[in-house]
């Protein structure tokens, strides 16, 4: 069967701000979370990336000759307020006015974050997203965007990911400020973060803009590993962990009882305390949940759980040493690799049907999110150089890319309202745990010299885009 996608699709490519610009000291930039926490670790570093911050305009064209009308970029907060709030930076702000410019002067369609992880140190101190002063600095940064770039921004997303954000700085350890078990710690930062996400959109509401706001989700899809009891009770704490938890607080502005149910249940198993729903904060959760105008979903893998009654256990592949991978989460459940199914070499299970089945379970449980973009979906591949001449070669990507896309478009005909679809990611780019050996991009990255090189797949990407049909 050929599948044909809309005609008005974007086809865009992806990036995040700390993850493309380098220049992590230019233009009076204050300081983000990773900055101290990476030059600690002394293992991976952040600068040059791959130097957006000088070469957008490089990018921009490539987007142009391939066929990409849309890009996610985000704004770094500290660029803008070094310390977070107070100060402005013009030199940060000017910025990303040019970057815009530029964007409209191709024909690419910028989709902005907010926050794409990169929360400016100063407020970090105060507590990140534990903290009050935090929440309030976050909604004065966001008005202040709104203002500033209102004309030149029709896409806002509040917050990427998150889920990534509260259970790796919370849980696992892998995003400073790295704690580990600390279960309610997260449900709280998740709670304080669709709050903050609903403040803003109801601003952006009450302001009047003309453009469109959303939220980014990482969702992974969750099942059972078998049909035991056991087994999809820990599917489900899984997937309200990860999924529902933040689908309910920012699609349908409540949480229902089965969802807080099974996340008391992971907190008391962990011996912390049941955090505190208060009823103010769901009437501003209802109303920007009734206004938001899109969501977007992350979706690289899906996971099969398998009970767990024993203590945390968690191995992080950063470094793309397959079936290194390990992640028993007391009170949820162990993540187990099913022999039958395909992995990355950073060990995440490759099940396109996992991308149908979540834009399903979006659609149909929350059916009043008016539109849904694919804001990133991408395979961590060790792409090789073959010189200067070649196109680089990644038909796994590409069969990666095309056996989603296929579950897109088989999702827009059985009526769901998929608008657009983004690669992670536009070029090769600096990865938050794994550095700069896991590429993504539709465009290699020389690292040394920062010059592009398009791959097999930006190459058969700018044919999608132009025949617009898929099988
Ligand atoms: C998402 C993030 C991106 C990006 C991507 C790939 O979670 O929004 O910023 O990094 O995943 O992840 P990784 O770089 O860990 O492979």
């Amino acid at each position: 069967t050929v599948y044909h996608l809309p005609e008005d699709f974007y086809f865009g490519g992806a990036t995040a701000a700390y993850q493309v610009e380098g220049a992590t000291k230019e233009d009076g930039k204050g300081e983000v979370i990773w900055d101290k926490y990476l030059h600690e670790q002394g293992t991976i570093n952040p600068d040059p990336a791959a130097d957006f911050y000088h070469r957008y305009p490089t990018d921009l064209d490539l987007c142009k000759k391939f066929h990409i009308n849309a890009i996610r970029v985000s704004i770094d907060w500290a660029r803008i307020f070094p310390e977070g709030t107070g100060k402005l930076e013009p030199r940060g702000v000017a910025y990303y006015h040019k970057l815009f410019k530029k964007c409209h002067e191709d024909g690419v369609e910028p989709f902005v974050t907010l926050h794409h992880f990169d929360t400016p140190q100063a407020l970090q101190d105060k507590g990140g997203w534990l903290s009050e002063e935090m929440l309030d600095a976050f909604v004065d940064y966001a008005k202040f965007c709104f203002k500033e770039f209102g004309d030149e921004v029709k896409y806002w997303i509040t917050i990427n990911e998150p889920t990534s954000m509260a259970g790796q700085q919370y849980v696992s350890g892998t995003f400073p400020p790295a704690y580990t078990n600390e279960f309610a710690k997260c449900f709280q930062a998740e709670y304080n973060q669709n709050l903050v996400h609903a403040r803003i959109v109801n601003a952006f509401k009450a302001g009047g803009y003309d453009g469109k706001i959303g939220v980014v989700h990482a969702l992974q899809t969750v099942y059972p590993a078998s049909p035991s009891e056991g087994d999809k009770h820990a599917a489900a704490l899984k997937d309200a962990l990860e999924n529902r938890f933040y689908l309910d607080g920012t699609l349908a502005g409540h949480y229902s009882d089965e969802t807080l149910a099974l996340v008391q249940e992971i907190i008391e198993a962990n011996d912390q305390q049941m955090i505190e729903i208060k009823p103010e904060d769901e009437e501003v959760l209802t109303k920007a949940a009734k206004s938001l105008d899109f969501v977007g979903v992350n979706y690289y893998f899906s996971k099969f759980m398998k009970e767990h009654h024993g203590e945390n256990v968690f191995h992080h592949n950063g470094g793309g040493e397959k079936g290194t991978d390990v992640n028993k989460m007391k009170g949820v459940g162990e993540e187990v690799h099913p022999t039958d199914l395909p992995a990355t070499d950073w060990d995440w299970i490759i099940y396109p049907k996992g991308m149908y089945d979540q834009l399903k379970r979006v659609h149909d449980n929350y059916p009043d999110v008016p539109e849904i973009y694919i804001t990133e979906n991408g395979m961590g591949y060790k792409d090789k150089f073959l010189g200067p001449d070649k196109a680089i070669d990644d038909a796994p990507r590409i069969q990666y890319l095309k056996a989603h896309i296929l579950e897109v478009a088989k999702a827009i005909q059985d009526g769901i309202p998929v608008k657009g679809y983004f690669v992670w990611s536009l070029q090769d780019q600096f990865s938050w745990t794994n550095g700069y050996s896991k590429r993504y991009g539709l465009f290699y990255v020389d690292f040394e010299t920062q010059a592009r090189y398009p791959k097999q797949s930006a190459y058969w990407y700018r044919g999608l885009a132009d025949s617009k049909q898929i099988s």
